[in-house]
């Protein structure tokens, strides 16, 4: 979404540097820190749920499972870090110890951790490995440890705090930058704690004494955000749903003190009193642990979509959930799935509509003119939150055939949805063609700084591309991309000599007559194996053989550079032949 200032900021500029003067704007109630600034830049990063649950098909550990049951086969940090990458997260937040209490890195505090279990004997350190591979990656590293603990023989009483924060100490000195700590705020009472087996309630405001938990975060990772639910106010908030949206109405402000009914959550409150943004946290698949059940269930690409335009798209950021399988991998199901979400995005903002229409502001309306009829369904606006969240409500119009017509958020629960702005507001609407595009702020707490504009064409990708599919009796798991773009995965390298493509029996459309075939063993870097025609296909539309000297991969893809007719890929059937 890279575009021009948009007309109101530019005026505002232009005003501020005639006049010789500073141009920095007068605050408008709360603003947010640095820290908090750069985080919302993030938009998107993973959360990563692995423990001993992945080893008893639980979503929460009772304390008392048996550390032996940790031994994965392949685990590897690497492949989680690539994974993300791809599928654009900017960092990854890490469950370094669940509610079960098992902690993913050899703690000096407690006998409950990888440091007895079998894998690497022992000696390992999930953390660490993760940690690294982020580092490698160029991905930001975060830690998840749950203030509830149902191993801990202490827990509920004074000294328990004494043991959370040596633990917290561990992962904020030994690995790294962090940039967020995220506590959550769960307590189902009963545990096993120490073989009490008893139901232990605390008040979750006073027992963990935050304040103090706080100030040791700030000294010793000062650059990191608090995601604090329950207690004490952190940098950010849960947006009181695991589903993955936020209301349309989203501030970025809540009360300082006192306590937050749902509401509070789902939409920030206009008059509060501290900047506290929301965080959209949800998982690509319906529980937050890896379960073989769930495999056919991870989310669609439309549902993702949706997902992004109602966390990025309403002023909040999207931390989507990678659960770990049992073989300690993240499944190619849920990589693809990450990885084709990725491209989507990058397919609908692609090109800004807006950069080449003129734009003209004056006061709070600005007018995007095309200057000829122009087809669009996404309107981008964002603030300029460093100076504090303004806008309240905004008006959308389009020009068609010389009347102007109304626009409304297609997504919105409520209204119009054309309420609030924020870091970045994602307007969905059915296409419309225009010659120009109104947008007026109609109600603001202040001037209204409008960083940018922009306008999208999504294209209507997932009306039918089907959102995966895998051949059970080869065990090829494919994905479609993009319409002309097909991924198969096989999550472990393999030796390929040949691919085979059968094209639709039915009608020639979608049938591919010109390829490029690619291999890749790490996501990031593409091998071409072949390209060319499928001679003879529409015709004859038999199997088609493409073979190859043997090549090293993990995916492959074929590009469709051509199509007999229509614009989406399609085929019968397709076949890899490994030597
Ligand atoms: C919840 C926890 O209870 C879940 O197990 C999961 O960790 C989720 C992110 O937060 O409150």
């Amino acid at each position: 979404m890279r575009n021009g200032l948009n007309g109101i900021l530019m005026l505002f500029l232009l005003t501020s540097m005639a006049n010789c003067k500073e141009i920095t704007p007068a605050p408008c109630g709360p603003t947010p820190t640095e820290n908090q600034l750069r985080w919302q830049d993030m938009e998107m990063y993973a959360f990563i749920h692995y423990s001993l649950n992945t080893y008893t098909d639980q979503e929460w550990g009772y304390g008392n499972e048996d550390p032996k049951l940790f031994n994965p086969s392949h685990l590897d940090c690497r492949q989680w870090a690539r994974v993300c990458k791809q599928a654009g997260m900017k960092g990854i937040i890490f469950t370094a110890k669940h509610h079960c209490g098992f902690c993913m890195w050899p703690s000096a505090y407690t006998d409950y951790s990888v440091k007895n279990s079998p894998w690497k004997n022992g000696k390992g350190d999930v953390v660490r490995e993760l940690a690294e591979a982020c580092r490698e990656e160029g991905l930001k590293f975060a830690v998840y440890l749950s203030p509830w603990d149902r191993n801990h023989p202490d827990y509920g009483r004074p000294e328990y705090i004494t043991y959370f924060r040596n633990q917290l100490r561990e992962l904020l000195t030994q690995y790294g930058d962090i940039f967020e700590v995220w506590f959550d705020g769960a307590n189902g009472g009963n545990g096993w704690y120490g073989g009490a087996n008893e139901t232990r309630r605390i008040n979750g405001k006073t027992y963990y004494g935050w304040a103090e938990t706080f100030r040791m975060i700030r000294e010793l990772q000062p650059n990191a955000v608090i995601w604090n639910d329950g207690g004490d106010r952190g940098d950010l908030r849960w947006v009181g749903t695991e589903a993955g949206n936020v209301g349309e109405t989203n501030w970025s402000l809540m009360p300082g003190t006192g306590d937050t009914p749902w509401h509070m959550l789902h939409y920030g409150v206009e008059e509060g009193d501290v900047w506290c943004p929301g965080e959209t946290n949800t998982s690509i698949r319906p529980g937050w642990f890896y379960h073989d059940a769930e495999n056919d269930h991870v989310k669609s690409l439309s549902k993702l979509m949706d997902t992004y335009y109602k966390s990025v798209g309403r002023n909040s950021t999207l931390l989507l959930n990678f659960p770990i399988a049992p073989n300690g991998r993240i499944h190619p199901v849920d990589s693809l799935r990450g990885i084709a979400f990725n491209k989507m995005i990058q397919e609908v903002f692609k090109t800004d509509l807006a950069h080449k229409a003129r734009i003209r502001s004056k006061g709070n309306e600005t007018i995007i003119d095309f200057k000829k009829p122009t087809s669009f369904n996404r309107f981008v606006a964002e603030e300029e939150i460093r100076y504090g969240q303004r806008v309240k409500e905004f008006r959308l119009e389009a020009l068609v055939d010389g009347q102007w017509m109304p626009l409304k958020d297609e997504l919105a629960e409520n209204g119009d949805g054309l309420t609030t702005i924020g870091h970045r507001r994602i307007i969905c609407f059915p296409t419309v063609t225009a010659t120009k595009l109104r947008f007026t702020v109609t109600d603001s707490k202040c001037d209204p700084i409008i960083k940018r504009t922009s306008v999208y064409l999504a294209p209507d990708l997932t009306a039918d591309i089907p959102d995966s599919g895998e051949k059970k009796s080869s065990g090829l798991h494919f994905y479609f991309s993009s319409p002309t773009q097909l991924l198969i995965d096989w999550d472990t390298e393999q030796t390929i000599t040949a691919f085979r493509y059968l094209p639709p029996q039915d009608s020639r459309n979608g049938t591919v007559t010109h390829y490029t075939l690619w291999a890749s063993t790490d996501w990031s870097n593409w091998e071409k194996i072949s390209s060319g025609e499928f001679s003879n296909i529409i015709n004859n539309p038999i199997w088609q053989t493409i073979t190859f000297p043997p090549t090293k991969a993990r995916v492959l893809r074929l590009d469709a550079d051509r199509l007999a007719t229509g614009n989406r890929m399609a085929f019968s059937d397709i076949e890899a032949v490994k030597e």
